[in-house]
C-alpha cells in the first residue's frame, strides 16, 4: 500500500563495547539486512513488515564514512571479518517500513575503535580531576597495584622527573596490556590517533614504541596530588597536553554518542570468560565511567518536551538524550545452543544495575549473532561440539580459510565464577559464513529484534 509520509523520524544509534566485541560485523550486518530486506529473514515490527525505499545518505559533516561496502566485501568475496577499526565513522540511511503510517526513518549509526571508551572519564574532569579517578583505581585494585609498580615508583622518588614519570607510566600500562587489562588511558598507547596499533612485545619494548597522548611531545601521566604541589610546572604542562587530547580525542566521539537517542552496549561475554576476571573488571569499569558520562535517561518534564518535540520539530532538530539502551550478548554462533540463555543471564548481571540506576531510560537485554558462522555438529551436545572453519591453528597463529572442521567450546557457567584465570574458558574464532549472492545477507539471531527496539 503506497502511503503519505507527514514526516521524517531521525534515530540516532551509538555502537559501543570493548576492542573486537562485534560492533563494526553487527553494522555490517544490520545494514545489509536493511538494504535487502526480506521480512522473513529479518522480521521488523508487526507480522509481514517490509523496509522500502532504502537509500544510503552521506555522513553529517566532519564525520568519515563507514565503509560498509567494503566490509561486505571482504566478507562476501575474501570470506574475511571487517578490519579492525582505527578511527570514528558513521553510516546514514534513509528508509520507510510499511508498519509507520505517517514517517518515514532517517537513521544514523555510529561506530569507533572499542579503545577509545578507556578515555571516557577524562570527559568533564580536569588534568587534576583525571588524575586522581586513574590513581584512586591504582590505589584500589590490587592486579591495578602490581602492574603499576614502575609508575607508583617514579612518583614516589624525593625529585621525580617528567621522563622517569612517562616511562613509568608506559611501563605500567604495558602490563595491564599483557595482563589482558583493557582499561587504558590514554587510549593511543594501544591504538594511536593514526590507527597503528600496539603489537605484542615486552613491556619495555612497548614502553618505547607506544605514545601516552597525542604524539612524542605531547605525552602525559596522571600525577598525584603530592607531585601535583611540588612540581607545578611539570603539573600544568601535563594539564595542557590533556586538554589537547580531550579535545581532539575525547569529545568529538562522545558528544556524538550524547546526541544519540539509543545505544547499543555490546558486552563480549566469552571474550570476558577467555579473557579472564581483569578483563571483565576493566570492561564493568569502562561502562561506568561511560555511563556517568553520557548520563543515558531523562525526566519526566524532559519526556514530555521530546514527544512534543519529535512532533513539531523537524528531524534534524529532534534533540538528542540517550533514552533507550539494548545491552546486547554478540557472537551467539560461538556458544553451544545448549548454553545459549546464559549469556543473556549473564549480561543481566554484570551490567543490569547500571540501567537500573537511572531514570527515564529503558533497557533490554539481548543475545545476537549478526553473521552466523557455525553449525551444531549431530550428536554433539554433551560434549559441545560446533563445525566452522578455524581461524587459528593449534598453536594460537592465524590460518588461512580452509575445510570445516569440529572444534570444542567451553560450557557457559550459570553465573560469573568468584575467580578466574585468562585461558581458562576457550571459544575459537572461526571464519564468517555467508552467502555469495550479493543481495543475500548473513544469516542472524536477533539482529532485528534490536534494531526494533533502538529505532522507535
Ligand atoms: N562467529 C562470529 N564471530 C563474530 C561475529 N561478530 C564478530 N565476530 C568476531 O569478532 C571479531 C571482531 O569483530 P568487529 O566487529 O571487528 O569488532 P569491533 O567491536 O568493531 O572491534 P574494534 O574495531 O576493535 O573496536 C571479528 O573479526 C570476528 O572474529 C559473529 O556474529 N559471529
Ligand atoms: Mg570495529
Amino acid at each position: 500500500m503506497p502511503a503519505f509520509h507527514l514526516k521524517t523520524t531521525e534515530c540516532r544509534v551509538g555502537v559501543v563495547g570493548l576492542y573486537n566485541a562485534g560492533k563494526t560485523v553487527l553494522l555490517t550486518s544490520l545494514v545489509n539486512h536493511l538494504e535487502n530486506h526480506d521480512p522473513d529473514r529479518f522480521p521488523l515490527g508487526k507480522p509481514g513488515t517490509s523496509v522500502r525505499k532504502f537509500e544510503p545518505v552521506p555522513p553529517d559533516s566532519g564525520w568519515p564514512q563507514f565503509n560498509y561496502a567494503g566490509f561486505r566485501d571482504a566478507l562476501v568475496h575474501s570470506g574475511k571479518w571487517p578490519e579492525k577499526t582505527r578511527d570514528r565513522s558513521m553510516y546514514a540511511c534513509r528508509f520507510e517500513r510499511t508498519d509507520w503510517t505517517f514517517s518515514d526513518v532517517m537513521l544514523k549509526l555510529y561506530d569507533l575503535p572499542g579503545e577509545r571508551l578507556a578515555d571516557a572519564a577524562m570527559l568533564g574532569r580536569d588534568f587534576a580531576a583525571w588524575s586522581d579517578h586513574i590513581l584512586n583505581r591504582v590505589q584500589n585494585d590490587t592486579p591495578y597495584r602490581t602492574s603499576c609498580e614502575p609508575f607508583l615508583a617514579a612518583l614516589a622518588t624525593s625529585e621525580p622527573t617528567e621522563e622517569a614519570i612517562l616511562r613509568g607510566y608506559k611501563l605500567a600500562l604495558a602490563n595491564l596490556i599483557l595482563s589482558f587489562k583493557p582499561l587504558i588511558s590514554p587510549s593511543t598507547f594501544l591504538l594511536d590517533v593514526k590507527g597503528s596499533a600496539a603489537r605484542p612485545s615486552s613491556p619495555e619494548e612497548l614502553a618505547t614504541a607506544r605514545v601516552a597522548g597525542l604524539e612524542p611531545g605531547s605525552e602525559f601521566a596522571p600525577l598525584s596530588a603530592t607531585v601535583r604541589a611540588a612540581k607545578p610546572e611539570l603539573a600544568a604542562l601535563f594539564a595542557a597536553r590533556f586538554e589537547r587530547y580531550k579535545a581532539e580525542v575525547v569529545e568529538p566521539f562522545l558528544h556524538a554518542l550524547r546526541s544519540c537517542h539509543s545505544l547499543v552496549v555490546l558486552v563480549d561475554v566469552m571474550m570476558l570468560l577467555a579473557g579472564g576476571v581483569g578483563m571483565y573488571d576493566d570492561n564493568r569499569q569502562i561502562l561506568r565511567d561511560l555511563f556517568d558520562v553520557l548520563d543515558p535517561g531523562e525526566s519526566p518534564l524532559e519526556t514530555v518536551w521530546r514527544h512534543a518535540a519529535n512532533v513539531l520539530l523537524p528531524h534534524s532538530l529532534r534533540p538528542g538524550g540517550i533514552t533507550r539502551v539494548a545491552f546486547v550478548a554478540p557472537k551467539l554462533d560461538l556458544v553451544h545452543p545448549s548454553d545459549r540463555d546464559c549469556t543473556l543471564t549473564l549480561l543481566k548481571r554484570m551490567v543490569g544495575k547500571l540501567a537500573e540506576n537511572r531514570d527515564g531510560l529503558t533497557a533490554r537485554f539481548f543475545n545476537a549473532a549478526a553473521v552466523v558462522s557455525t553449525k551444531l555438529m549431530p550428536g554433539g551436545e554433551g560434549e559441545r561440539w560446533l563445525v566452522g572453519v578455524p581461524y587459528r591453528g593449534a598453536d594460537g597463529r592465524k590460518t588461512p580459510p580452509g575445510a570445516e572442521q569440529r572444534f570444542r567450546v567451553s560450557e557457559l557457567p550459570d553465573d560469573w565464577p568468584a575467580d578466574w584465570r585468562p585461558g581458562q574458558f576457550a571459544y575459537p574464532e572461526v571464519y564468517p559464513t555467508i552467502p555469495t549472492r550479493k543481495d543475500c545477507p548473513p544469516e542472524q539471531i536477533n539482529l532485528a529484534k534490536v534494531l526494533d527496539f533502538v529505532v522507535e
